[in-house]
């Protein structure tokens, strides 16, 4: 069966490249690039749901105050980061495949604590299967962020592959999701409202995706200006979009050269030693940074708010979320919460589980007694 959807993939693929690209064929691209991308998605359900093989080592349980998985080719140095920035002892080797499997540690930084997940290197078709890319690129959908650690030697070149393999399983690091809100409705047609003018494309190419989708009969808000791509990702429903951390190992190793070609190359990236310690401090401050975490405070009924032990929480956090960080069946017991601080309207105001909290609040919240 794979097979044959292969080969429907590479059906689409062909018949997109022999089409040139400009406003009169956008509709029919459109429309064949949301079905490429149902077909891809068709393999991509068959390849993580994984009949073969068990996910035997890389169950790994949520903790901490956010998560990081390190994505790299062989032998980068992922093992000696985590081992130098978490308790955790990785085995570190000077051959490929030496991490077998997904390895958490915990970073304590700045009051958060950051989980750093270790795990084997991936190659080029990873997402296919290839080595465990499977099951790597798996654990890699569901954290807050992947850090890409490379090598020196042609590391824009590797991060281009990384991330290609990390789209190819859904997951698109380092991009923001579009606002585009689609109520369904019962007639009436597809009603677009947009905020900006659409650029990529046309309403009616909007409109004839919508359709390959089955949404006849929808208002729909659009805030941002989507390419086809980005409003096909909203249709699909399953991407994921962590945040991006790319990272340059073993500069110990690099030419003042050859650091230079790449800071153009990469003006994101960061450029650590593990081994040396090189930049490690900054690499920390950073991972913190850019997992926009906020930090609330929790008052108990009766008593005082509590401002030693602040609650740390991802950025545009809701009460909800809030609920299950402290317990998982708090949620679920919920009456309302009442609040003080920066995202309230007024001292103790009162709020329900929708609200969203801001960095500095005071909260309490109230459960039902049994
Ligand atoms: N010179 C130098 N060598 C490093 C650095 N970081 C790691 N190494 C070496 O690179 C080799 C591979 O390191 P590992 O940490 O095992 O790499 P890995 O990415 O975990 O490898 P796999 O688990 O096989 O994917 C080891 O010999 C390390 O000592 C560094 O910053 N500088
Ligand atoms: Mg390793």
């Amino acid at each position: 069966m794979s097979s044959t959807i292969d080969e429907k993939i590479q059906d689409i693929e062909n018949q997109i490249s022999r089409t040139q690209k400009n406003k009169s064929t956008e509709h029919h691209l459109g429309t064949l690039k949301a079905k490429l991308a149902k077909l891809r998605r068709k393999k991509l359900d068959a390849q993580l749901s994984s009949k073969s093989g068990s996910r035997y080592g890389f169950d790994v349980k949520k903790a901490g105050d956010g998560s990081v998985v390190l994505i790299g080719f062989p032998s980068t140095g992922k093992s000696t980061l985590i081992s130098k920035i978490t308790s955790k002892q990785s085995k570190i080797g000077a051959y490929a495949f030496t991490t077998t499997k997904a390895i958490p540690g915990i970073l304590f930084h700045k009051g958060t604590q950051i989980q750093i997940i270790d795990l084997p290197g991936i190659i080029e078709d990873a997402s296919s299967g290839k080595g465990r890319g499977k099951e790597v690129l798996a654990v890699a959908r569901s954290a807050d962020m992947i850090l890409v650690l490379l090598e020196p030697q042609e590391a824009d070149k590797f991060n281009e592959k990384a991330i290609k393999e990390l789209q190819k399983v859904a997951i698109r690091p380092g991009k923001e999701k579009p606002y585009v809100r689609i109520k369904k409705q019962d007639r009436g047609g597809v009603a677009l409202s947009t905020l900006t003018k659409l650029t990529h494309m046309s309403e009616k190419t909007f409109v004839g995706i919508m359709r390959e989708y089955k949404i006849m009969n929808a208002s729909v808000t659009v805030r941002s200006d989507p390419t086809i791509d980005e409003l096909i990702d909203i249709l699909e429903g399953n991407r994921v979009y962590p945040k991006l951390m790319i990272v340059v190992n073993k500069i110990d190793l690099a030419s003042k050269k050859l650091k230079r070609k790449l800071q153009e190359k990469l003006p994101d990236a960061i450029f650590i030693s593990a081994l040396t310690g090189e930049n490690l401090n900054l690499l920390k401050d950073e991972i913190v940074q850019r997992l926009e975490l906020i930090k609330i405070f929790l008052k108990k009924q009766g008593h005082k708010t509590d401002f030693e032990e602040p609650l740390i929480v991802k950025l545009n956090s809701t009460i909800k979320d809030v609920c299950d960080k402290i317990h998982r069946k708090f949620a679920s017991q919920f009456r309302y919460a009442v609040i003080s601080g920066p995202s309230a309207k007024h001292t103790n105001q009162r709020v329900g589980l929708e609200h969203v909290v801001k960095e500095g609040d005071a909260i309490t919240i109230i459960v039902r007694k049994f």
